[in-house]
């Protein structure tokens, strides 16, 4: 595997609920570089990515704290595109799921045809004109389609769109009546949850790579911590009964990272202030570090 550095986001202004800008530095501090350091996995860089210093956006969205999720995204999106051109794997620890438009306009700078595995229980692909919320986590993937009136490269000049055909949600089991429609009429793969008990988690994700990496030269795991059921992640904004059980999450974090074909990863929307007994900060910990390891075995 190529060098990993990790791009911590202390930033939750992109979500309804504060608190998962404290993900990064808590999980920190229960121990992640103890327990990759156990895996034999070595982070070569780490680096906090903040907006200070990032102009306004030239863009004005009509949505909650849209200029800070731009002005993050807009420093993400550099420091995406710093590390992959210097051929390193990019790992973004967030924050809320805004902070994925970042992470995507960095990659598509790079990568032509990016192709993007989508494991959420929210398919992420409002308008500034659907969004039944008026928050920007609800909208990253309608950015990076060129949907929105928000661009990626609004963010990062230079930045690309992804092809519809190249993404692939797992998890969705919360879609609003516009992601839905859009869904149907460009013909989006879609694991629901019914597909995974259906065909197992294996199978998914052996399909799933093939859907959005066949055509690709990369892929993206955008990985949202609410994709897994409440019982075992409570802490996230907005929890959706009857998701991923843990035991899933783990199968499908080890199969991607073993497949060697995934080109950079985010792990999202984990909030500390929601959680109980840490349960699901502990549980991102060991996801990030099977899927890291993994990549490496
Ligand atoms: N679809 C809803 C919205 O647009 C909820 C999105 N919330 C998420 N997505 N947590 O992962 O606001
Ligand atoms: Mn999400
Ligand atoms: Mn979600
Ligand atoms: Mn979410």
């Amino acid at each position: 595997m190529n060098k990993l550095t990790l791009l911590s986001v202390p930033f939750g202004l992109g979500a309804g609920t504060p608190g998962s800008e404290q993900a990064p530095g808590h999980i920190y501090q229960l121990g992640l570089f103890q327990m990759l350091q156990q895996h034999g996995c070595t982070i070569n860089k780490l680096k906090d990515v903040i907006n200070a210093g990032m102009p306004s956006p030239v863009i004005q969205v009509p949505m909650n704290h849209s200029d800070e999720v731009i002005r993050t995204g807009m420093a993400l999106a550099r420091a995406v595109k710093e590390v992959v051109a210097a051929g390193q794997f990019p790992f973004v620890l967030g924050g809320d799921h805004s902070l994925a438009m970042g992470t995507l306009a960095g990659l598509t700078s790079h990568y032509k045809k990016l192709g993007v595995i989508w494991i959420d229980a929210h398919a992420d692909m409002n308008t500034e004109l659907t969004s039944p919320s008026g928050n920007m986590h609800g909208i990253p993937l309608a950015v990076a389609q060129g949907r929105a009136q928000l661009s990626l490269s609004h963010l990062l000049p230079g930045a690309g769109t992804i092809a519809p055909g190249n993404i692939v949600l797992i998890g969705a089991r919360d879609l609003d009546p516009a992601e839905e429609a859009f869904i149907q009429a460009e013909g989006i793969s879609c694991f629901r949850m019914a597909d995974i008990r259906r065909l197992g988690i294996h199978a998914v994700i052996t399909e799933a790579l093939r859907m959005a990496g066949d055509a690709a030269d990369g892929i993206h795991l955008s990985f949202d911590i609410d994709s897994v059921d409440p019982s075992e992640a409570p802490g996230t904004g907005t929890p959706v009964q009857g998701g991923l059980t843990a035991e899933e999450a783990r199968e499908a974090i080890r199969l991607l990272g073993i497949s060697k074909r995934m080109t950079s990863a985010e792990f999202v929307e984990v909030n500390p202030l929601l959680d109980h007994r840490d349960q699901t900060s502990l549980l991102a910990m060991e996801l990030i570090a099977l899927f890291l390891s993994s990549m490496k075995s």
